[in-house]
């Protein structure tokens, strides 16, 4: 049997009754450093199984039910656009039945599945990307690709996504550009260190009035220091650690509903299996955050 997100604890709930669909979606098709991340989904549905039930100490996410799907089709003989219809399918599927969708990549490029079925479902305006990522991925195309993921993000904001950045460090010309032309709002890794050792941290902290009440989060696992977060194919010294990430996703979404997310680029290195439990914690973590701050109707 393929593994399914915390098998030692729960049963795969059908999907109709799941309130999460975890959607494994193993693309690995322009990455430009080191690869590895069509590994990424199973590695963190294998490293799930060493999850407790509670996220903390009274969230439970696990019962509202989780439905693991089989993993999107990424077969050669399919176009990458043919692979996005799919996935983004699948994503609207879980819209649909006011379920949210959980994908595990892959390369960021999965993301545009979700912006696609965005577009789709919701009205302009109606849903926002809360994005943490070490690079802003707003390049027009990246190696002759629209769909790379240095360019994802770009997708989005041309798809009128309100889109607010967490944890950038890198910086091109390019993307600073986009950002400026697109009001993409942010909190840079350098600006976050100042606020961490700052009296109240980032418990201040919260998305505009302005930006949009659902949102959509995206997850790079790079966001992470790179002393955390070896197991990704660019791993970035000066990112975040545990506690800043579930402070800032904390305060970030205060107020707000989350109808999806995903978690991207990990690439599991066989000698560190640390990244792959560090990315199904989060994973189980988002779950609760969702079940927290989603009230069903
Ligand atoms: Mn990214």
């Amino acid at each position: 049997m393929k593994p399914y997100f915390l098998q030692s604890e729960y049963p795969n709930t059908s999907i109709d009754r799941a309130y999460f669909h975890v959607i494994p979606f193993p693309l690995e098709e322009t990455v430009s450093y080191k690869g590895g991340t069509a590994q990424g989904p199973l590695a963190i549905l294998e490293a799930s199984e060493q999850l407790e039930k509670l996220v903390d100490d009274h969230t439970e996410p696990g019962l509202l039910g989780i439905h693991t799907t089989d993993a999107v089709d990424c077969s050669f003989e399919s176009t990458l656009q043919e692979v996005f219809s799919r996935a983004s399918a699948m994503v609207e599927r879980s819209f649909s039945q006011q379920s949210v969708p959980v994908m595990l990549g892959g390369e960021h490029s999965v993301t545009n599945a979700s912006i696609q079925a965005i577009s789709n479902r919701f009205a302009k305006h109606e849903v926002g990307i809360l994005q943490f990522d070490a690079h802003m991925d707003l390049r027009e195309a990246y190696e002759g690709s629209p769909f790379s993921h240095a360019s994802v993000m770009k997708r989005a904001v041309e798809a009128r996504i309100p889109l607010f950045q967490v944890g950038v460090r890198n910086y091109s010309t390019e993307d600073l550009k986009a950002r400026k032309a697109y009001d993409v709002l942010h909190l840079d890794a350098h600006v976050l260190d100042t606020m961490k050792h700052s009296k109240e941290g980032f418990s201040g902290l919260s998305l505009p009035e302005s930006f949009p009440k659902k949102l959509f989060i995206t997850f790079d696992v790079d966001a992470f220091d790179a002393s955390l977060m070896g197991s990704t194919g660019t791993p970035d010294p000066g990112g975040l650690f545990w506690w800043d990430a579930i402070n800032l996703l904390e305060s970030l979404t205060l107020g707000r509903s989350i109808i999806g997310v995903d978690i991207v680029e990990l690439a599991p290195n066989p000698l560190l299996h640390h990244g792959p439990y560090l990315a199904a914690k989060l994973t189980y973590h988002l779950m609760g955050l969702i079940a927290r701050r989603n009230t069903r109707a």
